[in-house]
């Protein structure tokens, strides 16, 4: 009980101090000048999958595959020969899939594909503009992507080939003050 007092004690005092420090940033945000940081993001290509039998759990009554490009579905007699009951899902993603900077950062990718022979892959700018061109990235290499996140908003580094669910969302925080923009 009392650890649990003190942990609750120690987190209000955590948001306390949170906001305090956010209210101050917000009052000093002309005379923030700390540098922009430079990120590498290690991230892997990969592909999950999932099965069962239909005497355990129904197959979906929608086609994953109709709900994105990056989803497969292998229904019963498909799946497995021997095992007609079996019934296989599947996804392809990048792990993390969701990273944020501040504007100013300059952003290295260093994505390993593990799973997939072909990922047609590119990065968009909060505009909708190209940031980093088509790119086909392949099982078993590495791949170095770098930009310098300009704009604040979303960037998005996705993969045409199995859209929209195999991508990054790169979300760019205002906070410093831009030098020379
Ligand atoms: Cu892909």
């Amino acid at each position: 009980m009392l650890s649990k007092a003190h942990s609750r004690l120690g987190n209000a005092a955590g948001i306390a101090l949170a906001a305090l420090f956010l209210t101050a940033a917000q009052g000093m945000g002309q005379t923030d000048t700390t540098p922009p940081a430079s990120h590498t993001i290690f991230v892997t290509g990969l592909e999950v999958k999932g099965g069962t039998t239909v005497d355990k759990l129904a197959p979906p009554s929608i086609n994953p595959k109709d709900l994105s490009r990056g989803y497969d579905f292998k229904p019963p007699g498909e799946a497995d020969k021997a095992n007609p009951k079996r019934w296989e899902v599947s996804s392809y993603r990048f792990d993390p899939g969701f990273v944020t900077v501040r504007q100013g950062d300059t952003v290295k990718l260093v994505v390993f594909i593990v799973n997939g022979d072909k990922h047609l892959v590119w990065i968009a700018a909060p505009d909708g503009k190209k940031a980093v061109s088509d790119t086909v990235w392949s099982r078993g290499r590495e791949y170095v992507l770098q930009f310098v996140a300009e704009k604040t908003g979303v960037y998005h580094l996705v993969c045409s080939e199995h859209a929209p669910t195999m991508a990054v969302t790169i979300l760019v925080l205002p906070g410093r003050q831009v030098i020379n923009p």
